[in-house]
């Protein structure tokens, strides 16, 4: 598949193994795929290079027989090594350009961006996408503040690259981001702390689709 067309999606899913201690993180993802995640992120912040490479590999695998692109937060050498599809950026990793420079052309880059200028900023360095967040407080980013839906508003009028909504939504607040303008969505705790993540993935699906998206 073309990068546009991996970039074409509109529920996006990241791991977060403390939200389901003693259930394999390959398990819970197969479940969001199952209920129709479209694209998947490894995110470990805790664990060694090794762990975080074994669970990319298992993620490959399991992404590909799904058809779905796979991205890693940081480590774009595992992205190379396990042949990910991009690599997803904080303000504090390294520059778009240099993760560009490592990993070609053809590989996803995102960005997460707290505020119109790095969005902007972003879009001029090459990013392929940005998060906008925190929306709502979340404890699985803690210590950063929510830019609630008014910058979810002001990404959907000033920024021409896809952006993902992220940071507390939940299928009791995820209207109000699509009214605010967005069209992609990545929930974590809400879909990989549930005990259904395949039916909580179907019910945003729903919920994007009911607000015009094509889901
Ligand atoms: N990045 P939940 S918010 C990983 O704003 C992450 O950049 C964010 O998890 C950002 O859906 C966030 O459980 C946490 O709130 C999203």
């Amino acid at each position: 598949m073309s990068r546009e067309a991996w970039l074409d999606f509109r529920l996006y899913v990241i791991t977060a193994q403390s939200n389901h201690p003693g259930k394999p993180v390959v398990d819970v993802i197969e479940q969001t795929l199952i209920g129709g995640a479209q694209i998947v992120q490894l995110r470990n912040k805790t664990g060694t290079r090794a762990e975080v490479l074994e669970q990319a590999k298992a993620l490959r695998l399991l992404t590909r027989k799904y058809n779905v692109p796979f991205i890693i937060n940081d480590y774009p050498d595992i992205v190379i090594e396990t042949d990910a599809d991009g690599v997803h950026l904080g303000q504090e990793d390294m520059p778009v350009a240099e993760a560009r420079r490592l990993l070609g052309p053809d590989r996803i880059i995102g960005i997460s961006t707290h505020n119109l200028d790095q969005a902007l900023a972003a879009e001029r360095d090459g990013a392929d996408y940005i998060g906008v967040g925190p929306v709502f407080p979340t404890d699985t980013k803690p210590g950063r503040a929510a830019v609630t839906t008014s910058y979810v508003a002001e990404a959907a009028r000033h920024v021409s690259i896809p952006f993902v909504a992220i940071g507390g939504i939940t299928l009791d607040n995820v209207d109000l981001v699509l009214a605010a303008g967005a069209k992609r969505i990545c929930a974590v705790s809400a879909i990989v702390g549930s005990d259904d993540p395949a039916s909580v993935c179907r019910s945003f699906l729903r919920r994007i689709e009911a607000a015009g998206g094509k889901a």
